[in-house]
Parts: C-alpha cells; structure tokens; sequence
C-alpha cells in the first residue's frame, strides 16, 4: 500500500516549560540526529525542516495559582500555533517536534481552525500513558504537560483556551485517547465527567490492539482531517526509556507498529505531535531511533508482504 503522502514540514519547538523534568528541550535534535528528515525522504515524501521556534527559557518556578510557567506556556504555544497554521495553509503536513505536550494546545488550536475554514471534520488521536485532563485545581503537579486536552475541550485558562480566537478548539467527541494507564484522583472524574473516549490499556489488553484501533478510527472518512498527538510516553518503558514520566504497562513495539501501521492505511494523516521526548534521560538515543521507526510505519512502511 504506497500512498502518496502531502509535502511535510518540520517544525521544532525547543522547550520544557509545560513539565516536569528538565530535557524536552532537546527533543526536536534528538529526532533530527536519529535521521528523522532523511527517513521520511526515504519514503519519497518531500521534507523541509524550518529549523526551530523560539520562545521564553524555563525560568523553573513553582505554580502560581495551579499553573507553572503559564505567561511561558501561552508565548509558546502562540509561536507554534502560528507555525503549525501556516504549514497548513500552505496544504502541507506539520510535525511539531516538541517540546513537551502543553504545545499540543497550539498545534491543534491551529489544526482545528484549519478544519473550521476547510470544512474538515477533525478526529483526534491522543497516544499517550496520561490522559492529560488536569485543571489548575484539581492538578497534583502544577505542570501544564498535564492539561492540554481539558484547554483543548474548553476547560482552563483564558489564554489558553482562547488561544485562537474562539473557544473551545475541540469537543471531546472529537478526541480518541489511546494507550492511557496513569491518570490522577481528580481528573478521572472530569474525564468521565466530560465523556472522553479512553482506550486505556486495560481495555487493550482484553479486546487487542487491532479492535482497539478499528473503533478509535472508525467514522474516519475521505472529509476527515486526521491529528495524531503522539506522547512517546505512550510506548512502554522498557522500549522507550528516554520520557520524564514513564509509566510501566505500555504498548509493546508490535502493538505501537501497529497503531502506526493501521494510522496510515486510514490515509488521513493531516498533521502530527512528537511530544516529550527528552534525550538526557535515554541512552543513544534508542527512544528516538524508534520513535523515528515509529514515524516511518506512519507514513506508509510495511511489510514485504502487504506492500
Ligand atoms: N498527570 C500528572 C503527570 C503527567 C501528565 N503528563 C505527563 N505527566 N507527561 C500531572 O502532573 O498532571
Ligand atoms: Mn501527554
Ligand atoms: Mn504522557
């Protein structure tokens, strides 16, 4: 099954001021030095890299108010929306090479306004261990890594959930999360509050990867515009060792290949997050070696016998 895939651009967004850890920031090289661009060359897609984004540095605070870094956290994810909204314009395939994930908000903030002009309906699939549905008061942590889908859905500061003009970006219906098992006291009642639709893992473990994906992607159509947030969090730990907060219990390398696989025979990939990826806590770079394995089954590698 080779496809033909849009032009895609590259945009790297150094920084980790919506987390935990120190280190997302050095993410977007980390993917670059593991041969990001020339992978997906390989595939015959055409690849430009614009380079990086700029923004504030990581003051590292402690929270004001719930929210850690939140002026920081707006200025960022204004620069990555602009970004991410011009690559679209131009009909080409943004991936945002993060950065932690609060840079979720701008990138789909601009995604889902591109729908609006387009008439695209939008499906959103958030790969991830964390549900990241935190608000400012219910947050164990302050870190805004843990709250773009509750800013995405509405639900949040101002100037995050007004970042594009309107609020909100998105309706949980709208929104798939796959591969979730950490999610804390409080925003466990607003996801079921909320109606988020959690494939969590243990939901993985009894019906399998593939009816797992089958239901996240169904209704996907030629008029749909698929978002693929893609936490490497997600990965288990022993795969992946290179995030600031691993949980154990994640999708093995065959079931994250085939969630890619199963992405890209859906053929609406329309625009990607690479999020928390952070090199300082992995060895040779392995987690982004693989994410860039990842990205390539994404975009159409397969097996001899499918191709
Ligand atoms: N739920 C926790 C931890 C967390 C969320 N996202 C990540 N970590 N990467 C929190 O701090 O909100
Ligand atoms: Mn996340
Ligand atoms: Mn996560």
């Amino acid at each position: 099954m080779n496809r033909r895939y849009p032009p895609v651009s590259l945009i790297g967004a150094p920084t980790d001021i919506g987390a935990g850890d120190r280190g997302a920031l050095l993410g977007p090289d980390a993917l670059r030095i593991a041969g990001l661009g020339a992978a997906l060359a390989a595939r015959g897609v055409d690849v430009a890299d614009r380079g990086n984004l700029t923004g504030p540095r990581n003051p590292w605070q402690p929270p004001i108010d719930g929210y850690r870094h939140l002026p920081e956290v707006v200025a960022w994810n204004r620069a990555v929306m602009e970004a991410v909204g011009a690559e679209l314009r131009e009909g080409r395939l943004p991936i945002l090479l993060g950065g932690d994930h609060c840079l979720g908000i701008g990138s789909i903030t601009a995604v889902a306004r591109h729908c609006r002009d387009t008439g695209k309906r939008l499906r959103v699939l958030w790969l991830d261990a964390h549900a990241d549905f935190n608000t400012h008061d219910v947050t164990p942590s302050g870190n805004i890594h843990g709250m773009p889908v509750a800013c995405l859905c509405g639900i949040g500061p101002d100037a995050l959930t007004h970042l594009g003009g309107d609020a909100p970006a998105l309706s949980p219906a709208q929104v798939r999360q796959v591969g979730i098992r950490s999610v804390d006291e409080g925003e466990k009642r607003l996801v079921k509050e909320h109606g988020l639709d959690v494939y969590d893992m243990r939901y993985i473990d009894e019906v399998g990867m593939k009816r797992t994906m089958e239901e996240a992607l169904a209704g996907v159509d030629a008029d749909t515009h698929l978002h693929v947030s893609f936490d490497v969090d997600f990965l288990d730990p022993s795969i992946a060792p290179g995030v600031g907060t691993t949980v154990p219990g994640g999708p093995n390398y065959r079931e994250a290949q085939l969630v890619m696989e199963m992405i890209a025979d859906s053929g609406r990939l329309g625009s990607l997050d690479i999020v928390e990826l952070n090199p300082t806590l992995d060895t040779r770079n392995r987690t982004a070696l693989l994410a860039v394995d990842l990205v390539e089954s994404l975009f159409g590698k397969s097996t001899l016998m499918r191709d």
